[in-house]
């Protein structure tokens, strides 16, 4: 009988929990996450997990463990976990848009979910949280009469930092701080300019690309996910681009806190910079040509490789793209989509997208073109010698997808890279506020400095 009560009632607290929204989910995990992270640093405060070499202070700080993020980890061989699932755990557990997972590709809705709180949303939760973003999606009319003004030969980046930057008028987070609000409330401030600054991105975005590309004209269709409403924003009416979307939308979102746009965002907010301010200083870093702008880099290098060789009347194969990747080192450049700052192998989400491309468009010639540079980079780079990591990032693949569906602007595939990237960093962001992380502040030194370190001791 006892039993039989505890099993009611652990089924009620399951039902509750499954219909909770992800503010009560977060509100209710908040005491325990914080009690942990004291007993983490009672029991090891005082214990070293790494030690820094001279070379990693001159060498932008490589594998150095000094930073918090509890979202999404990655190792150098296996690639990223997001909460501890790999990407084909993901596609096997996550909601999609049509229901139970293995229905599609997982919604990013289901992504930010288990990024905030570790736990795998029901559909339920995910159709509460797409009805909240849809809800939350308007910007400001001096947003759009700012963006519209803005010549449309501004890269898109610059565009859809700006649409961001200048919805900050709406920050309750910097609101509340000019009020006065006491400490322990700033995780509940925080939480609502991040779902906000979800809501808004793919607006901004898609009021960059219509604007640069078109005649402005935004439609939206709210009867749809968080993705495929965005895919109809840009103009976008294919169902095969609204699971693209929704699979770029996921593995984009994040890559452990080391990276430039994450490691940006979580540097700026330990300023108790608002989340909007954060993110566009995030956004400014996806934008460098190292990080984020590699996407559209990679389809430039291969538009090149095309028009060298069509003038030629050569073929693109393994003997033309071994050319032309020797033609691009020998002239000092790097080649887009390789290498990465700690990966040693093929990036998981190269391989995923290449499954896509796989089983949705076998036979694209642009597919093959990547393909067959995937045949041969590897060994030029290693024979080049200087990457310690030969292989293709996600970079390298997500711009042929795109192609293949028409949507071929490519100095504007970053920005699609900046609303996944959201998801990520403002995810860890809302636990930096929740936590009470303390404001970033390394330690620099100069280089007379180390030389006196040192100075003595052979
Ligand atoms: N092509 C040619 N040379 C490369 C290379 C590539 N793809 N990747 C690395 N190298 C070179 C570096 O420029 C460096 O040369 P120098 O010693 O002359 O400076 C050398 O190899 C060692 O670099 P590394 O330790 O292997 O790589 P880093 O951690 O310094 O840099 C990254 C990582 C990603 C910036 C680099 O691999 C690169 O420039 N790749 C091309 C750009 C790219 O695809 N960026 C996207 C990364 C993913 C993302 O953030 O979106």
């Amino acid at each position: 009988m006892l039993f039989a009560f505890g099993g009611a009632r652990r089924a009620v607290v399951a039902q509750a929990r499954a219909s909770s929204t992800l503010k009560e989910v977060l509100a209710a995990q908040l005491p325990a996450k914080q009690a942990e992270l004291k007993a983490l640093k009672q029991e090891f405060g005082s214990m070293k997990i790494d030690e820094v070499s001279v070379d990693q202070c001159l060498g932008g700080a490589r594998s150095v463990k000094c930073m918090l993020w509890e979202t999404s980890l990655l190792d150098a061989n296996e690639g990223i976990r997001f909460r501890g699932h790999t990407i084909p755990e993901l596609q096997e557990v996550l909601p999609t848009f049509k229901g139970p997972a293995s229905a599609g590709e997982p919604i990013p809705e289901a992504l930010t979910w288990l990024l905030l709180t570790g736990e795998i949303p029901t559909k339920a939760q995910c159709d509460g949280l797409t009805a909240e973003l849809h809800a939350r999606s308007a910007l400001p009319e001096h947003v759009v009469s700012m963006m519209n003004a803005l010549p449309k030969s501004t890269h898109p980046m610059t565009q859809f930092a700006l649409g961001l930057q200048a919805c900050q008028t709406e920050s309750k987070f910097a609101q509340a701080y000019q009020d006065g609000v006491h400490k322990s409330t700033y995780w509940e401030h925080a939480y609502e300019d991040i779902i906000d600054v979800f809501a808004k991105l793919p607006e901004i975005a898609a009021l960059v690309y219509r604007n640069t590309y078109f005649d402005g004209v935004v439609k939206r269709d709210r009867t749809l996910d968080y993705s495929g409403n965005f895919c109809r924003m840009l103009g976008m009416d294919d169902p095969g681009f609204d699971e693209l979307m929704r699979l770029y939308l996921v593995i984009h979102s994040d890559h452990e806190g080391g990276n430039a746009s994450a490691h940006t965002t979580h540097l700026v907010g330990s300023t108790l910079a608002d989340p909007y301010l954060s993110y566009v200083a995030g956004l400014n870093s996806l934008a460098g040509p190292l990080h984020g702008l590699a996407n559209q880099e990679v389809l430039r290098w291969i538009q090149e490789l095309k028009a060298k060789f069509d003038a030629e009347g050569k073929e693109v194969n393994e003997q033309t793209i071994t050319e032309f990747a020797w033609d691009t080192l020998k002239a000092g450049k790097v080649i887009p989509g390789y290498g990465h700052a700690v990966l040693r192998q093929t990036d998981p989400r190269y391989t995923c997208q290449r499954e896509f491309a796989n089983k949705h468009m076998p036979d694209d010639p642009l597919f093959k073109v990547v393909d067959t540079i995937y045949a041969v980079m590897p060994s030029i780079l290693t024979e080049h010698g200087k990457t310690k990591n030969p292989y293709p990032n996600v970079d390298s693949h997500s711009g042929v997808l795109l192609w293949h569906y028409g949507f071929t602007q490519y100095n504007y595939y970053t920005v699609l890279f900046g609303v996944s990237r959201a998801l990520g960093a403002l995810s860890q962001l809302f636990w930096d506020r929740a936590l009470g992380l303390p404001l970033e502040r390394p330690k620099s030194v100069t280089s007379a400095w180390i030389r006196n370190h040192f100075a003595g001791s052979d």
